[in-house]
């Protein structure tokens, strides 16, 4: 039987100081990313809240469909038949990503310091921004379960594109068109592959509809062997990706950091009915990881990260 922690932060920070809690496994959303200034989908004043359909180059049906859900943006099948409002979605981001615009936040740090501590056995990021490379944890530790901004091919025939080449026809092609003359059909915002000639290239993110790595299922059965499992700044609504909260083994620990309660459909449990969730409360992530780097004694290790200062 292993020792109980109390079910708040400061159980969480005993628990791994004392020596019991040997494998962390973390699962991150766009949550953990907003403190860079890069928007989630689901926030208030997010990418979906900030989505304006008529302002898309689509056909009326495709525009309809965004008003009633703007997932429609990055599925598979909506991309399939105009690449525009994936594209133009993506734009700031893409250019962001270029311009090295983001710098990871205390919540990537974290990480790296669960790694430099050998408690880290594995990162899941459902982000696509890369910000957690910032922090030089090792790659191999990291599972994109959503893939990655930073390298560029076509869903058709696979061909990588670099990403500057990719960039700078971005840069040009969409929106702009769409700018100069509201009237021009998607088509001419189509990025196309210099192999196959497909309207399809774009960044090597999972389109709903699309597979995931393989790496990620192959590594779920790894989670039987954590003792405590970080969530943090995620909706949970996301699947498969969620099921990495429903993989770990009954008796372990699972910190939630995250504004709001999540997760509640998946078994994670709050207040007076949790018996091994513990919510960090209504707080940003990065709030959470400096009282939890406080509680651990870990304020070194943030002094030597300047722009954090
Ligand atoms: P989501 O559905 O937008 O949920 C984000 C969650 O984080 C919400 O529950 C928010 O309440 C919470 N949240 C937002 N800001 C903070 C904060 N500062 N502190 C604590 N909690 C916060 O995003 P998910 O990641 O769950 O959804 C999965 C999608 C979103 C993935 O496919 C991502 O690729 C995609 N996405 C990624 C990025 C990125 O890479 N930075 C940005 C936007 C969307
Ligand atoms: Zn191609």
């Amino acid at each position: 039987m292993k020792p109980r922690p109390s079910l708040d932060l400061a159980g969480t920070a005993e628990f791994l100081k004392s020596g019991a809690c040997k494998s962390v496994y973390v699962l991150t959303g766009a949550g953990a990313s907003t403190g860079a200034g890069i928007p989630d989908f689901r926030s208030p004043g997010g990418m979906y809240d900030s989505l304006r359909p008529e302002l898309i180059t689509a056909t009326e049906a495709q525009r309809k469909r965004m008003r009633m859900d703007p997932v429609n943006v990055v599925m598979k099948d909506m991309f399939f038949q105009n690449q525009f409002p994936y594209l133009e979605v993506r734009r700031p981001f893409i250019l962001g990503t270029q311009q090295q615009q983001w710098k990871a936040t205390l919540t990537h740090w974290f990480m790296r310091f669960l790694e430099e501590e050998g408690l880290l056995k594995r990162l899941f990021t459902q982000n696509i921004d890369g910000l957690d490379y910032q922090t030089g944890i090792s790659p191999e530790l990291v599972t994109n379960v959503h893939g990655s901004l930073a390298r560029v091919s076509c869903e058709g025939c696979g061909y990588e594109m670099p990403f500057d080449d990719f960039c700078a026809q971005v840069r040009t092609n969409v929106k702009d068109i769409y700018r100069t003359d509201p009237t021009a059909p998607a088509e001419s915002s189509n990025i196309n592959c210099p192999r196959c000639n497909a309207p399809l290239v774009k960044p090597n993110t999972v389109l709903f509809g699309g597979s995931l790595p393989s790496a990620f299922f192959e590594q779920l059965d790894d989670l039987n062997g954590a003792d405590l499992l970080i969530v943090a700044g995620t909706s949970l609504v996301v699947s498969p990706a969620n099921s990495v909260v429903m993989y770990v083994a009954k008796d372990c620990l699972r910190l939630i950091v995250n504004k709001e309660p999540v997760g509640q459909d998946l078994g994670i449990r709050y207040g007076k009915d949790a018996t091994r969730d513990v919510w960090a409360g209504e707080v940003s992530c990065d709030e959470a990881f400096l009282d939890l780097i406080k509680m651990l004694g870990w304020q070194d290790k943030v002094r030597k990260i300047k722009h954090l200062l």
